[in-house]
């Protein structure tokens, strides 16, 4: 009797472990558009690779419709699960609704959606809004309060761009010489923040009176420290810069003097999705609707020591 039961459990533990391991899971990116963006799909490949999971991979290259025809694809192709990093906030509830009506579980990672949070398991993801204060605070406390600001903005309608300028300017409002003066879309790209920096230089006569330049991504501010270079600027030293990411080549920058902070966002986070992931095709089902994962403020002091984090990128 006893052996028959071990052997049963042996069993049903072998068809599990099998199923797991067969997971098939669609996941639709946002696109290439900066280191961060970048890092994280190698971490989810290696992450879906370790795990043996089977993962049908889109690029959305940045177009929110392109996105939505990738998670159809993946509906009619019976995926497991699908995960999505949606490209913008909008646009969601009938694909979202068509997954559900096909028993798909959705999960959306590192970006948010505005859609009703029934549609999906969970989110697992960061904090935008907490980053745009963290940026707000350093500046309000390295200039003691005193501040002419240019913004470079991230895509229009992506949880980051919104969820930023609304943090940053929470913050900065409580300062009454604080403010920002210019600010244009750069669209999370190295080549944007030239361009929109090469706007600001122009129309402040070589940024006159601008105290700092504040970027909702790293890359962008890369490519605005370029064109301040190009122009004679300093950033780092005549113009401030705070910026969101915490990729290798701004570390690089802050150890050049070129660069002031950046809030660091976890781009190594397929551990924590496919954890919720694998947990959920398992049965368990008390997630919470937002997984947070944290983020923090660096400066040139611990530059040296977070880059070293990042060896070999
Ligand atoms: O900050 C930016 C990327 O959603 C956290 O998207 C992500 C943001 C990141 O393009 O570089």
């Amino acid at each position: 009797m006893m052996r028959v039961l071990i052997l049963a459990l042996a069993m049903v533990f072998a068809v599990r472990l099998t199923a797991a391991s067969a997971e098939t899971v669609g996941f639709s990116q946002v696109g290439a558009e900066s280191d961060w963006r970048t890092a994280f799909t190698a971490d989810m490949q290696a992450e879906a690779k370790a795990r043996h999971i089977k993962m049908e991979f889109d690029d959305a290259q940045g177009s929110a419709d392109r996105q939505i025809a990738a998670v159809r694809q993946f509906i009619s192709d019976h995926v497991d699960a699908i995960i999505i990093a949606p490209v913008i906030v909008t646009g969601w509830t009938a694909v979202l609704k068509e997954a559900q009506a096909a028993h798909i579980p959705v999960f959306i990672a590192d970006r948010s959606v505005d859609a009703d949070p029934s549609l999906y398991v969970a989110r697992i993801g960061n904090d935008t809004n907490l980053e745009g204060r963290l940026a707000g605070a350093w500046l309000a406390q390295a200039t003691r309060g005193h501040c002419t600001i240019v913004e470079i903005q991230g895509t229009p309608g992506s949880a980051p761009a919104i969820g930023r300028k609304q943090g940053f300017a929470t913050i900065i409002a409580q300062f009454p010489d604080m403010r920002i003066v210019r600010s244009e879309t750069g669209n999370f790209t190295s080549d944007g923040g030239r361009q929109v920096m090469e706007q600001f230089i122009k129309s402040t006569n070589g940024l006159k009176g601008i105290c700092a330049v504040w970027a909702h991504n790293d890359n962008m501010l890369l490519g605005a420290i370029e064109t301040m270079k190009a122009a004679g600027l300093s950033p780092g030293k005549d113009v401030l810069t705070v910026s969101v990411d915490g990729v290798p080549s701004i570390y690089r920058a802050m150890l050049a003097g070129e660069a002031n902070a950046s809030v660091e966002v976890k781009s190594d986070i397929g551990k924590y999705i496919f954890d919720v992931v694998d947990g959920y095709l398992s049965g368990k089902r008390d997630y919470p609707k937002w997984v947070v994962i944290p983020s923090d403020l660096h400066t040139p002091e611990d530059a040296a020591q977070m880059l070293s984090r990042h060896a070999g990128q």
